[in-house]
């Protein structure tokens, strides 16, 4: 159980993290991303991951500057692998719908790549169905700005929210998420995977890269990979990682 004082101290104290989780392609085996996993190193109860604290973070507004620190963190760890030599493929960090919602979101992305002097197109933000849906107009208006920061932009948990098949092509949209929950019966359920298969059909129609998320046996990689879906992110491969791991990961050509 988390209080809403103990994650405002949080932030304060230095507490959160981010850690990445490799994306690798599916036809190269490489590298090609990753997406960054917020985590709270609380005091007492030691490690705790977002899917105890984002809701609370949500509900009280702390969403608002603990998801501003975590773009800024993102953008601050890119300039350090870049001073440092690592060449690092881009990074996804997760908004959630009020943080996109919110009128300085362009600002504070505009203001990160700026500090660090990262290059938008090393930052993709994830974004859910209901983030974009709740507003679609305005949702374009605010996906069409962060395009011109050059930043790459991820639909989330594919499948899982309204049916937005129609709008997506209204979006600037460069990557699609297939939720875990479709990948993970993918070889055993025919229903799952027809829904996988058109999924990624329409998405190649679109020019959208698809990523599938939870890929946790062979056989789930084997036939994504002949479905020709792009890449896969999931415990096969690795969970997420520190920075320093995923940098190491990295450097050993992985
Ligand atoms: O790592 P874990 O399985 O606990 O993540 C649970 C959820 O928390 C995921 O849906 C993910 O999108 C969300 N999440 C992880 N990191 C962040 C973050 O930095 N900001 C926001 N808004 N959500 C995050
Ligand atoms: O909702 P979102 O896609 O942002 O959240 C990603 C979450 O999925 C992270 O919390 C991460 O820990 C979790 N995750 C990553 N890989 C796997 C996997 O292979 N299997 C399962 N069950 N969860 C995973
Ligand atoms: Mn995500
Ligand atoms: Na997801």
């Amino acid at each position: 159980f988390v209080m809403e004082s103990e994650l405002s101290r949080a932030l304060e104290r230095g507490e959160l993290s981010m850690h990445y989780q490799p994306q690798c392609s599916l036809q190269t085996g490489v590298v090609v991303g990753a997406e960054a996993l917020m985590r709270w190193k609380h005091p007492t109860r030691g490690m705790v991951a977002p899917g105890e604290f984002i809701k609370l973070a949500e509900e009280t507004g702390l969403v608002l500057p603990i998801g501003a620190w975590a773009i800024e963190n993102v953008c601050g760890q890119l300039k350090a692998w870049r001073d440092a030599g690592v060449k690092s493929p881009p990074v996804a960090v997760n908004l959630s719908a009020r943080q996109f919602q919110q009128a300085g979101l362009v600002q504070t992305v505009r203001r990160a790549l700026e500090s660090s002097g990262v290059v938008g197109r090393q930052l993709v933000l994830e974004l859910t169905e209901s983030a974009v849906m709740q507003d679609v107009e305005a949702a374009i208006v605010t996906l069409r700005e962060l395009k011109e920061l050059g930043v790459g932009i991820a639909l989330d948990d594919f499948g899982t929210g309204y049916s937005s098949l129609s709008h997506l092509k209204r979006f600037t949209i460069d990557h699609l998420k297939i939720d875990h929950s479709f990948v993970r019966d993918i070889t055993t359920s025919p229903d799952d995977a027809a829904i996988c298969n058109a999924v990624i059909g329409l998405a190649h129609n679109l020019r959208v890269q698809v990523v599938a998320e939870g890929v946790e046996t062979v056989e789930q990689m084997n036939y994504l990979r002949r479905r020709y879906c792009d890449s896969m992110q999931g415990y096969l491969f690795s969970k997420a990682v520190p920075a320093g791991a995923y940098a190491q990961l990295l450097a050993s050509g992985n």
